[in-house]
C-alpha cells in the first residue's frame, strides 16, 4: 500500500532547480510518483514503505544538492 509524504525542499532557485529534485526522486527505488513545486518548495512522494523509506527519499535530494525536511 503506497504511502505518502511531503518534504520541504530548500535551495530551489529556478525551475530547472524543481526539475532536477523530481528526477532524484523519482529515480528512487520505491518513489511510485514525485511531484515538486517551486513556488512552495514542496515536494510531494507517494512510495512503497515496504521498498524505501522516508529517510532515504531524503538522502535523494540531499545527494542532488538540496536541503530538505520532512513535513510533520
Ligand atoms: Mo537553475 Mo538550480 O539555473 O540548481 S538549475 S538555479
Amino acid at each position: 500500500t503506497p504511502e505518502t509524504t511531503t518534504l520541504d525542499i530548500e535551495g530551489m532557485t529556478c525551475a530547472s532547480c524543481a526539475s532536477f529534485v523530481e528526477r532524484s526522486l523519482s529515480r528512487t527505488p520505491g518513489v511510485q510518483n514525485a511531484l515538486v513545486n517551486l513556488a512552495t518548495e514542496k515536494a510531494t512522494v507517494q512510495y512503497l514503505p515496504d521498498q524505501v523509506t522516508p529517510a532515504a527519499i531524503k538522502e535523494a535530494v540531499v545527494k542532488a544538492g538540496y536541503g530538505v525536511t520532512e513535513r510533520a
